[in-house]
């Protein structure tokens, strides 16, 4: 095969690849569950939740107020690496198009956090301008300084795919540079409040150049407690050979245990994601397996992002509840008169013994409760006696709130999910799986592989292997020209594919179900056994392309 030929195959395959991403039905019932939850959701933090924040100063202690656009936001993606792992061209793959601001190049390139989002207008909005946007989830990076706003764009690009996600591009870890200091911003900081909000976080990898610097370790420890949110990807994997790749796999596996240190083995998907031909094409059935994985678990995004949402709201109803109940008790104690100031140091000091009585008064389990040391060092900067006295009311309508609002909305979803799944069924074939089960094209995954080779094509695929089956078969037919049962059996089993499986081969081999197998059933049986040794599955039904010509419903036509 030409290398012009196979970079074609190649393209065309990619492209069908996406077609989930504009598969519009499947698109808008997933935004739909999410615009759904997401409204129902504002609606009861603003009304419910939020009264209870504002008079116990919670925004002062915890985290801002949510505002329209923490609700309305698109579930987000983060890439982050070293620099030159791919991140950029990731993106451009799964757009498929550049975007405003694109760079890409051996050399670190982005030098910028930019936001990669939908508008029906391509355009770029600059940091400054972002984070004054009330329209946009944005504000509260204003909090990093200039030279971070500098430092952050929003690109807008009129794609499909952005209708459903928005994509951070993140600078490369440089390697030996302290990214706070040279940076003039606290990098760090900026990927964890990121990673606080986006729902999923790609690592990616070099497999062409392992290595993990100080400096990325720092990072991913700054992503602790997102692990949920991780996935990894070991990119460029087309570059290197198949020994080499089982090595760059397991030493990114050992690398990846110290740095992560969490009891489950990482998932990582190998591949290789940028639309130029393979280097190395041997893995190339590896990398589209691989790659079948990650998109399916990033297409499921926006529905999981609701549930995301509403769990978030549901610890942050619990948070303010206990914060409640600590500034109340805090205001009871203070005196009227005198002695203030020293009553509040003492109140200080003696939070612990506030957290147990509140832990046994209202059964209130102390992993609600928040850090203790965060709390007294905030109480220091208030004043005691401005804090408000415990307002049953508001408690009242937040439980009432957990209890049916919540519950509402969560039925919400579940039932999106199954009619998702319905839908999955009939679509997904189209959709999700069209690499997998594309028929329009050959290049579907499998396509033209295993059972599948040879449909359509005039000649019977076993016919082309069928001189060395027959061998086999002069050999242990009986004098009616068939193979009987037994003697089939004892050449099938030097396969040592186990017996549930050779029932199977038998099942679809015997064509005319006479319990005995002639030359051209034999062949099949034998075909069919190399299929499965080859790593593909048996269907249920012999297809109609490897039945044997002569057996064929319309045969006459067919022999030769
Ligand atoms: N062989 C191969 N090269 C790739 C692949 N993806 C990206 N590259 C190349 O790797 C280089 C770096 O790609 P970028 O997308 O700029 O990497 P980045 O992670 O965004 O880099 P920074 O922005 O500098 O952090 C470019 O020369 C790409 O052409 C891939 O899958 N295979
Ligand atoms: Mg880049």
């Amino acid at each position: 095969m030409s290398k012009g030929t196979l970079n074609r195959k190649y393209f065309t395959r990619k492209n069908k690849m996406f077609s989930w991403l504009s598969n519009d039905d499947t698109k808008k019932k997933n935004a739909e569950v999410f615009e759904n939850v997401a409204c129902g959701l504002r609606s009861i933090y603003k009304n419910k939740l939020l009264p209870l924040e504002s008079a116990y100063h919670f925004h002062d202690f915890h985290s801002p107020a949510l505002d329209d656009p923490d609700f309305e936001a698109k579930p987000m993606i983060m890439l982050v690496g070293q620099y030159s792992t791919g991140k950029t061209t990731f993106i451009r793959y799964l757009l498929e198009r550049d975007f405003p601001g694109i760079r890409i190049g051996p050399e670190p390139t982005t030098d910028s956090f930019i936001a990669v989002m939908h508008s029906d207008k391509d355009g770029i909005i600059p940091g400054n301008a972002l984070v004054v946007d009330p329209k946009k989830q944005f504000r509260p990076l204003s909090k990093f300084g200039n030279a971070f706003l500098n430092r952050f764009q929003c690109s807008l690009v009129n794609s499909q795919v952005l209708k459903g996600i928005s994509i951070v591009d993140t600078p490369g870890i440089l390697s030996g540079e302290k990214q706070r200091v040279d940076r003039g911003y606290d990098f760090t900081g900026v990927l964890e409040w990121f990673a606080e909000r986006v729902d999923r976080i790609i690592l990616l990898f070099d497999a062409h150049k392992l290595d993990i610097s100080d400096e990325f370790k720092r990072s991913i420890e700054a992503l602790k407690g997102h692990d949920d949110k991780i996935r990894i990807i070991l990119n460029k994997a087309d570059m290197v050979d198949h020994q080499q790749l089982m090595r760059v796999y397991g030493a990114l596996m050992w690398s990846l245990g110290k740095v992560l240190q969490t009891p489950e083995v990482a998932r990582v998907y190998i591949g290789s994601f940028w639309d130029q031909p393979l280097r190395y094409d041997s893995n190339r059935k590896l990398f589209e397996a691989e790659e079948q994985d990650l998109f399916k678990d990033l297409e499921q995004l926006p529905r999981n992002a609701a549930l995301r949402k509403l769990n978030d709201l549901i610890k942050r109803a619990r948070l303010a509840k206990v914060h409640a109940y600590i500034i109340s008790s805090l205001r009871k104690d203070m005196p009227s008169v005198f002695g203030k100031e020293s009553k509040k140091k003492e109140l200080i000091k003696n939070l612990d013994q506030i957290y147990l009585q509140l832990q046994r008064e209202h059964q209130i389990s102390p992993g609600d409760f928040p850090d203790i040391k965060k709390m007294q060092q905030e109480l220091m900067n208030h004043d005691f006696t401005k804090f408000a006295a415990l307002k049953p009311r508001l408690l009242e309508v937040v439980d009432a709130m957990l209890a049916n609002d919540i519950a509402k909305l969560m039925e919400q979803i579940p039932l999106e999910d199954t009619q998702n799944n319905v839908q999955q069924t009939t679509i997904v074939k189209g959709g999700v799986f069209s690499g997998v089960q594309d028929t329009s094209t050959p290049f579907g995954f499998n396509r033209f592989e295993g059972i599948e080779a040879g449909r359509g094509e005039t000649d019977w695929i076993v016919a082309k292997e069928k001189v060395k089956y027959d061998e086999i078969f002069e050999r242990l037919q009986g004098s009616d020209g068939r193979v009987a049962g037994s003697a089939a059996k004892a050449e099938m089993v030097k396969s040592k594919l186990p017996n549930t499986v050779l029932a199977k081969v038998w099942k679809l081999a015997d064509v005319d179900k006479d319990g005995m197998l002639d030359s051209e059933e034999f062949a099949l049986a034998m075909h069919l056994i190399n299929v499965k040794l080859d790593g593909h599955d048996l269907p249920e039904e012999l297809p109609v392309h490897l039945i044997p010509p002569t057996k064929r419903p319309f045969a006459g036509g067919d022999d030769e």
